[in-house]
């Protein structure tokens, strides 16, 4: 069992985070447990510096081996918006039914067959020795014109999983991270792991 911090302070992701990591030899701490510490910039402008930008300063403030996930909503229709500014499409500190709002109120008119999406998810992993790794998991789909389901988080009500015809609020934990970008990026994510910690 190795320890692995989780550089991100959404708690709906480590939940999902940790789902993808079960099984794994792995003792998840949330960088919200090691006490008080300034939440970093994402000045980054794409998911990737933010990824490391977040994982970096988990690797400083733990002195421990850390994961942290960047995440996006690209809206083809939007020109790939609200990509890496997906947490504050409607402005600073809102909340998901704010940013949802907004996306629908963008898409306004836009027929169904123009509202294809992705979500991409860059994972980033680090060691103390400076050793750093991001990998990546994109899943395809639609926005919808309203919200569908009452589980997942963020934008999960709006978008319709191109492989399952389900928004992702309307599947369970498991079902999502049998297909979604993060549980995509955490696959990767894993295999890094093993080799950097010599499971294979
Ligand atoms: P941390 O930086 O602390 O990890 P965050 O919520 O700010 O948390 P991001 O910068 O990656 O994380 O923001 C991405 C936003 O995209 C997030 O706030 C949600 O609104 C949305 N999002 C991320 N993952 C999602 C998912 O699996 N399903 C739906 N929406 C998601």
């Amino acid at each position: 069992m190795i320890d692995l911090v989780l550089g991100t302070h959404n708690p709906d992701k480590v939940r999902e985070l940790a789902h993808s990591l079960l099984g794994f030899p792995v003792r998840l701490i949330s960088v919200s447990e090691l006490g008080d510490w300034p939440e970093v910039e994402e000045t980054g402008e794409t998911l990737a510096e933010n990824s490391l930008l977040k994982v970096r300063d988990a690797v400083r403030h733990s002195g421990r081996l850390s994961l942290a996930d960047d995440t996006g909503l690209e809206v083809d229709a939007l020109g790939g918006a609200p990509g890496v500014r997906s947490s504050r499409y409607a402005g600073e500190g809102v909340t998901y039914a704010d940013n949802v709002a907004k996306l629908l109120e963008d898409l306004r008119g836009v027929p169904a067959e123009r509202r294809t999406a992705r979500f991409r998810c860059v994972v980033a992993l680090a060691e103390p020795s400076g050793r750093e790794v991001c990998v990546e998991g994109v899943v395809e789909g639609r926005i919808l014109e309203a919200p569908r389901g009452a589980g997942g988080f963020g934008y999960d009500p709006v978008f319709l999983a191109a492989e399952t015809g389900l928004t992702f609020a309307e599947m369970g934990l498991k079902e999502k991270d049998a297909i979604s970008h993060r549980g995509r990026a955490l696959r990767a994510a894993r295999e890094v792991l093993a080799s950097w910690c010599g499971w294979e």
